[in-house]
């Protein structure tokens, strides 16, 4: 049996009942084959067996009380995946579905994403099963607080580094540095998206979106495409989709669709993203309420944007929103590529689909690396204690998702695969990482 057959046979065994990390480790696995096979060292150091298992995984309980006074527990997790070449560094998901396989599958893809980036930084995740929908910004401070009153004796700037992912945006980070440092009393980079005031990077609100459209442009201009002049569909309409709408406007692109958990909405004249703005980030509100702004626009409570008519589809929302027959549907309906926002956004059928079918694909895990990567820049700039500006860390960010794109399209043609860039990703993002396990030794 081959190396890599043995790993998922362990995967399988070890896991039952984390199917999302199992996804997410099999589509790795899966692409590795031929790198494996090139370098006998990894299997001598049995770095598979190694790099599926977390170097610790810590879950705690959160208790806070709400505005009646009512107590209540939520579950906290962390998942320290891999520091070979560099701090854990990973984000922080609130919501209701988060459970230990979503944070592994998360934490892992960090791993890979990470070293893509070409930047220092380790893979790990975490979050809670909290839900921030709904409540005061009082029971939001009480639950960050609790939730950092026991996170602080893990992380650190030099340790772990999380930052924001669903649910957690600028006001929790904020609450959460908060708690770090009256418990420490350490001012230091131990959390990425702070606000601009103490010690935030200019451009980490925008780089997630903006990164996905420059890797994405980088991509579409190499068989002489671009946004210029397309239909693009987005889901989501949080942190991801918003600065992706705004770049692939600026681009001259046309988006017409966004979703949230409870719709979505379709503009065949181009979204308003100053009435989204207002609605999410301003409101906290429903995407219902668009049609206020916009009362041509429609909005619908069932179905999926991907029915929609496209060129461009950008999944920013959450992991399986975009199925086998959604993407039978977007082929059907002539797509030319999709560049994935959120983390694993599309099933593995879907994702055959789309090869099979010869869109081009650009895989979350370069995709979406721009956030990340900026945080790692902010981590710097904290270091240094100098802020760079607007354009500097812009310019950076477009620079390093240009490079992802030229690494993962080199390594998908070195290894047999051109252009399937799920491969080239995951061995460009894997490589790196083994070798600095295999130099470090078995630990
Ligand atoms: P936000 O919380 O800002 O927005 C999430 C959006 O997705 C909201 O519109 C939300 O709807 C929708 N959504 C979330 N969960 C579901 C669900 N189960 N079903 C349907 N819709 C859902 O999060 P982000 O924009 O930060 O994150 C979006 C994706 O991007 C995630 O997969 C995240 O892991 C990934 N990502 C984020 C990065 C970042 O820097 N923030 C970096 C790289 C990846 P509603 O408003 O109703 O909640
Ligand atoms: O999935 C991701 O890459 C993020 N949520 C951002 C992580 C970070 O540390 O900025």
């Amino acid at each position: 049996m081959s190396y890599v057959s043995e790993a998922m046979q362990e995967l399988d065994a070890r896991n039952p009942g984390q199917p999302e990390f199992r996804q997410a480790a099999k589509e790795v696995l899966e692409s590795l084959e031929s790198v494996i096979n090139e370098h006998p060292e990894y299997r001598r150091n049995a770095i598979l067996e190694r790099i599926i298992e977390p170097d610790r995984q810590i879950m705690f309980r959160v208790p806070w009380t709400d505005d009646k006074g009512v107590a209540h527990v939520n579950r906290g997790f962390r998942v320290q995946f891999n520091n070979a070449i560099g701090p854990y560094k990973g984000g922080i998901r609130l919501h209701p579905s988060v459970n230990l396989s979503i944070i592994k599958f998360l934490g892992f893809e960090q791993i890979f994403k990470n070293s893509l980036t070409g930047l220092p930084i380790g893979g790990g995740k975490g979050g809670s099963d909290f839900d921030p929908k709904g409540k005061s910004d009082r029971e939001i401070f009480e639950f960050c607080r609790s939730f950092m009153t026991e996170l602080y004796r893990h992380i650190g700037a030099d340790v772990d580094v999380p930052a924001g992912d669903i649910g957690t945006g600028a006001r929790e980070i904020g609450f959460m540095y908060g708690t770090y440092k009256k418990i420490t009393n350490l001012y230091e980079g131990v959390l990425t998206g702070k606000g601009l005031t103490y010690g935030g990077s200019l451009a980490r609100t925008e780089a997630t979106g903006y990164g996905l459209v420059y890797l994405t442009e980088e991509m579409l201009k190499a068989k002489g495409k671009s946004f210029k002049g397309s239909v693009v569909a987005i889901s989501g309409s949080g942190n991801v989709a918003i600065y992706a709408a705004e770049k692939a406007t600026a681009l001259g692109a046309k988006v017409v669709t966004m979703s949230d958990s409870t719709g979505w909405i379709y503009d065949e004249n181009g979204i308003d993203l100053a009435a989204v703005k207002e609605i999410k980030e301003v409101k906290r509100g429903r995407l219902s309420e668009y049609k206020n702004y916009r009362p041509k626009a429609q909005y619908s409570a069932s179905g999926r944007v991907w029915q929609v008519k496209c060129d461009i589809a950008l999944p920013c929302a959450t992991q399986n929103e975009l199925d086998e027959s959604d993407a039978k549907t977007l082929v059907k309906n002539k797509v030319i590529a999709v560049g994935e926002g959120a983390n694993m956004p599309s099933t593995p059928e879907a994702q055959e689909v789309f090869l099979k079918n010869g869109v081009l694909f650009a895989p979350a895990k370069a995709a979406n690396a721009g956030g990340v990567a900026t945080s790692a820049l902010e981590m710097s700039q904290n270091s240094q204690r100098l802020s760079w500006t607007f354009e500097e860390v812009d310019a950076k960010l477009h620079g390093i998702m240009i490079n992802i794109y030229r690494n993962m399209a080199a390594a998908a043609e070195k290894y047999g695969s051109k252009d399937n860039f799920i491969v080239g990703a995951n061995i460009a993002g894997f490589k790196k990482v083994a070798d600095a396990m295999v130099a470090q030794g078995i630990q």
